[in-house]
């Protein structure tokens, strides 16, 4: 054995001898050597015989063949050092584990070797670049000024008529953003006393859920107050006005904390205002709550537990905007904002039944947001209904004069789209009842597949994603802070994983990801297509081309092992509604106009009654706050 796997002590590369004399001449060696290995069988058969190769055993003719002008060197320098330390010293990662690197070189083996070789066929196979380029554009811009007045002209709501005030609090707490704006606005409620229910809710169901980081009670009474004076001024904001919100925990708010979900981060307190939550303050919306992000945006497992899905508690609620689409279920929130890198609106959205909109790449600004993958992260709402989709939009998108990537989308009137004069397709996948819905509705509904040949979309994702990812994180993973990370078997392997891709992969998965996004974009003939929400390859591929996706309820279905016959726990159905970029209010109208005439949008899940002879033993009991 070259080296010992249980040794857990990550300096092995630094006890080479008379480094600093030699590590320009060797630098060159190890890089050709270590390639020469990758290519060679070694990769292919992962074995314990790989683990004997040394940099000294590349033999004579194989260092004639690379034209070495001093093999000597390398042999006698790298006598001590496995093949497999030498590569890591090649990329300047020496503060890794020897346990790490083996895991590392077998993850590298089933998963970035075959990516590697399909986007090199794909792309590759003529010098020059004069063909794909990279869909990566770099903005030289420093900074774009923002427009001196407001860049966006807001769009009119409808109003709902004769909204009442009900009697029960929870009642209230399900009402949506139009119909609290008609409480306030007819002063039949004030925001503070609004922000009170939404208050007694979060303490009361959060711990029961899991999906409440921290209760920003004091800027929400600030804010509320500020709202109701303001009414009572006669100055009203839209229709956010007053309305209580929670956010994603990645996305800063001073004074408080943005753990980004981690036990690494659980303390820090960022000074920055983001972008978006700028955009709601001045709208007149009141923080009520940061919410659960899994930890570093990936699934639903955070530093203080698990999120839970409104729907079936037993069961949890995917993420990693597990708390936005948990809390807005359940009735903790009114509304929430989560955001989606690959998975991370469209799956907990599906699973706890909350409509929900990943916006078109760019809709809305990123500034003091936490960041996985600058080309892909997006920010959405989580909101009762579609209608509630669109006021949000409305009122986050445009462009943010420090995120690059944002733009002004044109943000059509989503209610005076005229749905009989589109097209819309739906997969083999859609919900027939959508359809169906859609087709009384007077829309030309036809059988529809997106179509592509690129058969590599999944890996190009987890290029692209885990790449950029690894640059943002890069300092914590050298600090083996991963190792304090909440599941060990998600980003710890998948980033270190990330380690072993050279650049020049990561430019070819991007010109590969340039072919996807063409021959999506001629596939895609029809005005929106109604397809699955969570169906893994069609979420890489929405969210590599950057097309927006409305998630839309449309029904339960019983769950598996259920106790009892009677049970209120459900599992949800859902599907999406996708178009094309800048298309988002096409996908909406049709939301809307599906949801204007059926209620599975309406319905409320069961947390403290689940109905018959069914409990849940070892479940957080439901604390009674008064
Ligand atoms: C943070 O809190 C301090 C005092 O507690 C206050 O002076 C300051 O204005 C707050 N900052 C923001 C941005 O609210
Ligand atoms: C979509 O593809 C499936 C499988 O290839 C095929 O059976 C179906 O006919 C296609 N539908 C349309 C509308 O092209
Ligand atoms: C992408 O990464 C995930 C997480 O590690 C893995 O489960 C999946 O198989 C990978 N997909 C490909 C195509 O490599
Ligand atoms: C959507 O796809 C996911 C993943 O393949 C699957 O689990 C789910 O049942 C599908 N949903 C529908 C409504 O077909
Ligand atoms: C549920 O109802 C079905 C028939 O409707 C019956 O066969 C089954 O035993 C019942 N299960 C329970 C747990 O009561
Ligand atoms: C609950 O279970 C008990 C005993 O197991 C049974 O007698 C009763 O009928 C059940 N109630 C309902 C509503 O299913
Ligand atoms: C350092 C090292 O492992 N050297 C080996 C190179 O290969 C020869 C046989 O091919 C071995 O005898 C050496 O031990």
């Amino acid at each position: 054995m070259a080296y010992d796997v249980a040794s857990e002590k990550g300096d092995a590369c630094y006890s080479v001898p008379a480094r600093s004399v030699w590590r320009l001449l060797l630098l060159p060696m190890f890089v050709l050597v270590f390639t020469l290995l990758l290519n060679s069988n070694c990769v292919s058969s992962y074995s314990s015989a790989y683990l004997d190769f040394t940099c000294s055993n590349s033999t004579v003719m194989e260092r004639g063949k690379l034209g070495l002008k001093n093999p000597g060197v390398c042999s006698e320098e790298a006598k001590h050092l496995p093949v497999c330390e030498c590569g890591f010293k090649m990329l300047d990662s020496c503060f890794l584990s020897k346990k790490k690197m083996l895991e590392i070189e077998k993850g590298a083996n089933d998963f970035n070797i075959p990516i590697i070789r399909s986007n090199q066929e794909l792309v590759a196979t003529t010098d020059g670049g004069l063909y794909n380029p990279s869909c990566l554009v770099f903005n030289s811009a420093w900074k774009v000024q923002p427009l001196e007045n407001e860049p966006n002209k807001k769009l009119n709501y409808p109003s709902p008529a004769g909204v009442q005030r009900p009697q029960s609090d929870e009642d209230i707490a399900f009402m949506s953003i139009l119909e609290l704006g008609q409480l306030l606005k007819a002063n039949l409620i004030t925001s503070v006393e609004l922000t009170g229910i939404f208050l007694k809710r979060l303490k009361r169901y959060g711990p029961v859920l899991e999906s409440v980081v921290t209760i920003t009670e004091e800027l929400a009474y600030k804010q509320a107050k500020e709202a109701d004076q303001l009414l009572a001024e006669g100055r009203f904001l839209g229709p956010l006005h007053g309305i209580p919100y929670g956010l994603k925990d990645i996305i800063a708010v001073p004074n408080y904390t943005t753990t980004w979900g981690s036990t690494s981060f659980k303390d820090q307190v960022l000074d920055i205002e983001a972008w978006v939550y700028k955009r709601l303050k001045s709208a007149g919306a009141v923080l009520v709550a940061k919410l659960v992000t899994g930890s570093l945006a990936y699934d639903d497992i955070w530093f203080g537990g698990r999120t839970r899905n409104p729907w079936n508690i037993e069961e949890y609620s995917t993420g990693s905007s597990a708390g936005p689409a948990s809390c807005t279920s359940a009735g903790l929130v009114p509304f929430a904002i989560g955001s989606e890198t690959c998975g991370s609106i469209t799956y907990p959205a599906s699973r706890c039944g909350v409509t929900a909109l990943r916006p078109t790449f760019g809709a809305v600004g990123r500034t003091g947001v936490m960041s996985i993958a600058e080309s892909l992260d997006k920010l959405g709402p989580f909101c009762r209904n579609s209608v509630d989709c669109v006021i949000v939009l409305d009122a986050i998108r445009g462009k943010d004069p420090d995120d690059v990537s944002s733009r002004d989308i044109p943000f059509n009137v989503p209610f005076s789209v005229d749905i009989t004069k589109l097209t819309v397709g739906y997969l083999e996948d859609a919900e027939m009842e959508v359809v169906h819905v859609l087709q009384s509705k007077g829309v030309n509904m036809v059988p529809f597949n997106l179509s592509y040949t690129v058969d590599s979309a999944q890996g190009i994702l987890n290029f692209t994603m885990d790449v950029e990812m690894l640059a943002h994180f890069d300092k914590w993973q050298r600090s083996n802070l991963d190792d304090e990370y909440e599941a060990q078997d998600q980003w710890p392997i998948e980033l270190r994983r990330a380690r072993a891709i050279s650049a020049v992969d990561y430019v070819q998965a991007q010109r590969a990801r340039g072919i996807l996004i063409q021959q999506v974009r001629e596939s895609f003939k029809v005005d929106a297509f109604i397809g699955n929400a969570t169906d893994w390859e069609k979420v890489c591929v929405g969210n590599l081309v950057g097309i927006p996706v409305v998630v839309v309820p449309t029904g339960f279905k019983k769950i598996s092992d259920a106790p009892s016959n009677d049970t209120r726990r459900k599992t949800t159905i859902t599907t999406g509604i996708y178009a094309p970029p800048d298309r988002d209010h096409v996908a909406l109208a049709l939301a809307m106009a599906y949801q204007s005439v059926t209620n599975h949008h309406k319905q409320r899940p069961p947390i403290d009654d689940l109905g018959p002879n069914d409990t849940i033993p070892g479940l957080t009991k439901i604390p009674v706050v008064v």
